[in-house]
């Protein structure tokens, strides 16, 4: 599924987008899985274990911002990570055994959705070695209008992870002012069809902007890690955490290998996603 070209791409870049990997039919039903679970959201008026919901989301007009850990609540997630196409280019890039770490469903809501700012994953979920990656499914055409992923291309290569604090709590973003070091001008961005499919390296620097668009936009996140790849935190029971096996074989020896680290402690002030850490920013790059 991906030439020695789009390897080398990513070594050096820290992304690569592959073409078509989910089929039609499989998407279509995927549409219909995330529609039925929107259409539970009409019910909800705060954010819950489910749903990360917009600032201007109400009962009468709902706005989902993100549906949390879609795996554990539809089998299909499931399916969708472990197509042979999907496979193929995990264990291309992560080797042969590869755990899912989390996933996410970032909606953006028409002429609304919410900006991301620029942050590495890696600052929220630091491993014992750096082979884990995310995965953006892209569930409908990512344009330059409805907020596609922007990558900065190189970033991962540099050794460190920058500054997610603010004010001595984890925010989840990098300030802009204090990131000279950053060319946020180079950023790419992801553009695609539906069924097209980013991978991204952990320390890769990335965020998106607004949707300005009259469309919704649905990108599907999982992350993924070599199986010898342990998380720093978040750890409890060997079963649940072997279950994540997307292919291939856990084990119980960790690699452990000279990687930069940042601990998000103290936790961020808005607990919940990404974007509640986020609301207390000071200082923003996107509008
Ligand atoms: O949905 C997006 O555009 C980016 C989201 C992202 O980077 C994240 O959730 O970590």
């Amino acid at each position: 599924m991906l030439s020695d070209e789009q390897m080398n791409q990513y070594q050096e870049d820290g992304y690569v987008i592959a073409r078509s990997v989910i089929n039609d039919e499989l998407l279509g039903r995927v549409r219909n899985v995330v529609a039925e679970m929107l259409s539970e959201a009409e019910k909800v008026s705060d954010h819950d274990e489910k749903f990360d919901l917009e600032p201007s989301h109400s009962l009468s007009s709902p706005k989902v911002r993100r549906i949390k850990t879609p795996h554990k609540w539809h089998s299909i997630f499931w399916e969708l990570i472990q197509t042979k196409n999907m496979v193929n280019c995990l264990t291309s890039l992560l080797g042969a055994d590869v755990r899912l770490h989390g996933s996410k469903l970032n909606l953006k809501s028409a002429h609304d959705g919410s900006a991301v700012e620029w942050h590495q994953d890696w600052a929220f979920y630091p491993h014992s070695n750096d082979h884990v990656l995310a995965v953006g499914l892209m569930l409908d055409d990512m344009t330059m209008d409805n907020g596609p992923l922007m990558l900065v291309p190189g970033s991962h290569r540099v050794e460190k992870v920058w500054d997610h604090h603010q004010d001595g709590h984890f925010c989840g973003a990098i300030s802009p002012s204090l990131s000279q070091d950053l060319d946020f001008d180079s950023a790419v961005p992801c553009i695609g069809k539906a069924g097209d499919c980013s991978f991204h390296h952990v320390r890769l620097v990335h965020g998106s902007a607004q949707n300005l668009s009259k469309d919704p936009r649905r990108l599907m996140l999982y992350e993924c890690a070599a199986a010898d790849a342990w998380p720093y935190f978040r750890f409890s029971d060997i079963e649940e955490f072997n279950s994540r096996m997307i292919t291939g074989r856990p084990t119980i020896q960790p690699r452990a290998t000279s990687v930069p680290v940042r601990m998000p402690f103290p936790p961020a002030k808005k607990q919940g996603s990404i974007y509640e850490n986020q609301t207390m920013l000071t200082d923003r790059f996107f509008k």
